[in-house]
Parts: structure tokens; sequence; C-alpha cells
């Protein structure tokens, strides 16, 4: 199957913990989370991210990244690709660098073709009230003014970093977000979502980012691929219809003298055209519901919901995720 490659953008200061996100969220996806699990197009990337992530699941964090570096994956979905899409890990600093900076400018153009992008904010940082190191309202106008002109679905998840460091937050915790969730809330094509993380010894909900992300792209094309084979179909019917009867004859005698497909030939190629991608529609129909079964469960950013709202969702789904540690049943069991 061919695939168009989506791009995923992820934000945030220097030390926020994107390396490290990325590391443990490959390791946790070698292993199936409802039917999904990660690959690398690269070998030598696979290798590096694993040492990465097992050095981090004994405390061993990485050191801060100098040059910006490009990793190609492949979503699948029970053992066969789905989606293949390109993330790369940039310095933090390139967050606050002029736009002379090369890095600057590269992120900058990658958030203006990004299909799904994660913010990431350092909940520690943020529970003590640093919110201007947490560089928060940078990314904000970023956010605003590079999807002013959005003309396709976007998910943005909302990694708050490092929150096996913290025991309890404020019922404003969420507050400094205010800007974003007013710009996701009234835009007919984003949707976003807060999600709590811990990468380390103890891990909390690191697969729900990415997969949240990747919902959208998937089902996006799960909906084209629909609408494909229905028009095929259509088409094939009514080319049949059309090869029927004296005007049937008619066309079928004309193609042969012109060479030109007559319209019995063009329904046979319509449909044939129709079950290619039926198959196609078949094959990502189950990981699309999968999908979207899993994010289901998500405090995602919705119009009239108040801070102390997102707050308290945010709670239910850190402590549910810790009992599943405990447990070690489906992260979401909780809510079933
Ligand atoms: N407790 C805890 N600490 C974390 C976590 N993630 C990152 N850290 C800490 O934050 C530091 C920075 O993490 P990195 O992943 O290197 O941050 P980064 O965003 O890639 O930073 P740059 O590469 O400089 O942009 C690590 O060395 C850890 O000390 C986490 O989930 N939990
Ligand atoms: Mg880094």
């Amino acid at each position: 199957m061919s695939f168009k490659i989506m791009k995923i953008v992820m934000l945030g200061h220097s030390g926020v913990g994107k390396t490290t996100y990325m590391a443990s969220l490959y390791a946790v996806l070698q292993q199936s989370v409802q039917g999904f699990t990660l690959k690398t197009t690269v070998n030598d990337d696979h290798k590096r991210l694993i040492e990465l992530a097992e050095n981090i699941r004994q405390g061993n964090y990485p050191l801060g990244t100098d040059q910006r570096k490009d990793y190609d994956f492949y979503l699948r979905y029970q053992g066969e690709n789905v989606l293949k899409f390109s993330w790369s890990d940039y310095r933090g600093r390139a967050l606050t660098e002029t736009q002379d900076s090369e890095q600057a400018n590269l992120l900058l153009q990658d958030l203006k073709q990004a299909d799904g992008i994660m913010i990431f904010c350092d909940s520690f940082l943020l529970n003590q009230g640093k919110v201007r190191n947490s560089q928060i309202g940078r990314m904000i106008s970023l956010i605003n003014h590079n999807l002013k002109e959005l003309d396709h679905p976007l998910s943005i998840s909302i990694l708050l970093t490092k929150f096996d460091l913290l025991e309890n937050i404020p019922t404003q915790f969420v507050k400094p977000f205010e800007g974003l969730i007013t710009t996701i809330s009234c835009s007919n094509n984003i949707l976003g979502g807060f999600i709590p993380v811990g990468c380390g010894v103890k891990q909390i909900n690191i697969p729900i980012p990415l997969l949240f992300i990747l919902n959208t792209a998937v089902s996006n094309h799960y909906h084209f691929t629909q609408k494909l084979l229905v028009k095929h179909k259509l088409e094939a019917e009514e080319f049949a219809k059309n090869s029927q009867g004296f005007g049937g004859n008619i066309n079928w005698i004309v193609s042969k003298i012109t060479g030109e497909e007559s319209n019995h030939e063009k329904a046979i190629n319509a449909k044939a055209k129709a079950e290619l991608h039926k198959k196609e529609w078949e094959f990502i129909k189950a990981p699309c519901e999968s999908l979207e079964r899993y994010i289901k469960k998500i405090p995602v950013i919705k119009s009239n919901m108040t801070i102390d709202k997102y707050t308290e969702e945010i709670l239910a789904i850190k402590n549910s995720i810790i009992s599943q540690r405990i447990e070690n049943l489906d992260p979401f069991a909780v809510f079933d």
C-alpha cells in the first residue's frame, strides 16, 4: 500500500522532556497497545531509541539535544503498516531562537506542514507557578500565528510532562493555556486534549499522546478511502447500465472501430478500482475503530468547559493509569 507521510511536530523548551518522551514511547510501543506497535524505518534509529529508553527506565535520562534528528516511523496494527510518519527531535532552544537560526526556521516550516502537534509543558515547573519558564505563551502564539489558515484536520496533544513528580495539582493548573483552549474550542478543524505523562522508573500514559494525534490521520484516511470506494462503485454501475441494450451495442461497435474503451470495459475498470479501495478501506477499518475507542476517554478540549473541570479530568486520567500500573489492566479499564 502507498502512504502519504504525515508529519508530527513537537514544541517545547529545552529540558521539558521531548527526547525522553520519544524514546520511552518507542520502547513502550514495541509491545502492542490496542493492537498498535511502532517501528522506525531505519534500524540504527531503532537501536538508538531502545538504548535511550532502557537507560530512562532506570532513571538515567538523556543529555540535551544539540542537533535536530529526524526519524521516520511506521504505525503498525496487528503487524501490518497502517501509516508512515516523520517526527523530528530538535533542540528546545530552537523555540526561543531568532528567525536567523536554521533550526528555528526548520521548526516553523515543520509547524506549517504539521498533521499533528505535541505541545510539551513541564508540569513540575507549572506547579511551581513558573509559567514564563514553561514557554507556554511562546508556544500558544506560534500555534495561533501558524494555524490561522489551517485547511485540514489537525490534532494537538498537550503533554504535561514529569507528572510522576507531582502528587497533586491546584484547581487552576491549566489556566496559562486559556488562550490555546479558546483557539481549539473555536476551531472546526482542531482537536486538542491535555494528557499527563511521566517517563522513567514510574511511567504514566506514555502511548496516549501519539495515538490521540494519529487517530485524526487514520480516520481521515479511512473516510477518504470510503469516498473513493463509493465514487468508483457508482461509476461502475452507471457504465454497466449504459453498456446494456441497443445503445450499449452501438457503443461496443464504435469502440471496436475507434479503439476507445467501451462502456462495458469502463464498467469493469471502475469495478476493479472500487474493489481495490474496498480492500484498503476494510484494512484500515479495524485500526480506525480501535483508535477511536481508545481516545474517547481522553479529556479533550470543548467549548464551555471550566479550567477546574480540565484539572479534575487530568487528575482522573492520571490516577486511573497509576492504578492500572499496579493491577496491570487496560489503562482505561476504569472507565468501562
Ligand atoms: N521525573 C521525570 N523527569 C524527566 C521526565 N522527562 C524528562 N525528565 C528530566 O528532564 C531532563 C530533560 O529531558 P530531555 O528529554 O533531554 O528534554 P528535551 O526536551 O529533549 O531537551 P532539549 O533536547 O534540550 O530540547 C531529563 O534529563 C530528566 O532529568 C519525566 O517524565 N519524569
Ligand atoms: Mg532533546
